[in-house]
């Protein structure tokens, strides 16, 4: 029996393992899979005994990275908002075209009379580029359907999209995005709906791995979200909330004080939500690509929720609306441009911090035990992946067994 069933060798690792300087880097290291795990992270000198006979990859030197995580997307929607982006060009703002019926309401129209096969086809021709970009573990969101029907046929059609992809995913409902115009004037009565059909029986068909919402102006308010996440924690369900994208509503103090996975967006966030979050280990799911696509000028305050202790991961965010983003790594970038976050900071953005935006303690780092999610990239040092803008794919991945 070969003592790995696989062994990399001659490739330095960034491991991205908590608390290590310069990405805790091994050079010249090796990493020994077994069955789909991490059986071994380290040096070539210190592998263990009568390993040669375990089939072995010279990696020529490559960097080895933890397969990166896109904690916050919304990958599956019918249609495109290619129109709108040209309204917006032309002077027309993100809430006044959502106010005038554009915006998300057209995607859920789209979204709509879209089935679940064409649903499934889209969502796997995005999630193929995202895929070639490194991105092994995908978050994929509902939020387009605002039905139950429509719902679950997102929810099916992301992991039908993951499985033909070979990618991971987890799946989050988002019920509370938009007030659908069967509700229209009675937003109580839709998060009535949520709280008493939709999220329970999506949860009972096993489509839902977290509950999150959109709090804000153009979403629903405090007390709103406060029910959606009162419902998911009877459900057991952990929560995370679109915060404080465009306002201030104290969306991170509440999704805070429900223990959320994570609080995202956060331009507007203001200091009691940071320490709030800092408290409940609440990552900020910071997402550049938003920020960049509505020409917002507010920066989420990354330096206090950087002395705060607050985790901080990156995403695309990837949606037809304000952020139509089909590259994580291009996020690495932006992330450092925009938000002035270091190379590492960054790449723990979209591996250890994102893998705990989803509460999943089984990758993210490359280390023993951990699953064998690996990308191989032809690299001089990781801080290359923020530098360029873009086009870095790994020439190899390395994805354990779904
Ligand atoms: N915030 C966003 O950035 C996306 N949803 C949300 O709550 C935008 C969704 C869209 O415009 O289609
Ligand atoms: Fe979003």
């Amino acid at each position: 029996m070969p003592v790995f069933d696989r062994l990399y060798l001659n490739t330095n690792i960034a491991t991205m393992a908590k608390g290590q300087a310069d990405y805790g880097t091994i050079f010249g290291g090796a990493i020994g899979v077994k069955e789909g795990r991490l059986a071994y992270v380290g040096t070539t000198a210190g592998l263990p005994g009568k390993v040669l006979t375990s089939p072995t990859i010279d990696c020529c030197g490559r960097w080895a990275l933890p397969g990166f995580i896109d904690c916050h997307t919304h990958l599956v929607f019918g249609g495109n908002r290619a129109r709108e982006f040209n309204m917006r060009l032309n002077g027309a703002s993100y809430e006044e075209i959502a106010q005038s019926g554009g915006g998300i309401i057209s995607t859920v129209t789209d979204t709509r009379t879209a089935t679940l096969e064409d649903l499934t086809a889209s969502a796997t021709k995005r999630l193929s580029r995202l895929a070639a970009d490194g991105v092994t573990t995908v978050e994929i969101k509902s939020g387009y359907g605002l039905t139950l029907k429509d719902e679950e046929k997102m929810l099916r059609a992301a992991k039908a999209a993951a499985a033909h992809v070979g990618v991971n995913v987890q799946t989050s409902f988002l019920g509370a995005h938009a007030l659908p115009p069967e509700y229209a004037q009675d937003a109580d009565g839709y998060i009535a709906h949520i709280c008493q059909t939709m999220l329970p029986t999506l949860a009972r068909m096993g489509l839902v791995d977290a509950v999150d919402a959109f709090c804000e102006g153009i979403g629903f308010s405090h007390a709103q979200t406060e029910r959606v996440f009162k419902t998911a924690q009877k459900l057991n369900l952990p929560v995370k909330l679109h915060a404080e994208q465009l306002s201030d509503l104290s969306g991170a103090a509440l999704a805070a004080q429900y223990k959320a996975l994570s609080a995202d967006h956060l331009e507007y966030v203001n200091a009691e939500g940071v320490q709030a979050m800092a408290k409940a280990g609440t990552v900020a799911v910071l997402l550049p690509g938003a920020f960049y696509t509505l020409s917002e000028t507010k920066r989420p305050p990354v330096e206090m929720l950087r002395s705060a202790g607050v985790d901080m991961a990156l995403a695309t965010d990837i949606n037809p609306g304000s952020s139509p983003v089909q590259s994580l790594q291009l996020m690495l970038h932006m992330g450092c441009t925009f938000f002035g976050l270091t190379p590492e900071e960054a790449l723990a953005g979209i591996t250890r911090n994102a893998a705990k935006a989803l509460g999943l303690s089984d990758r993210g780092t490359l280390e023993r035990g951990k699953r064998a999610d690996i990308i191989f990239f032809d690299i001089t040092d990781p801080a290359e992946l923020a530098y360029w803008v873009g086009g870095q794919p790994p020439t190899d991945i390395v994805i354990a067994p779904l």
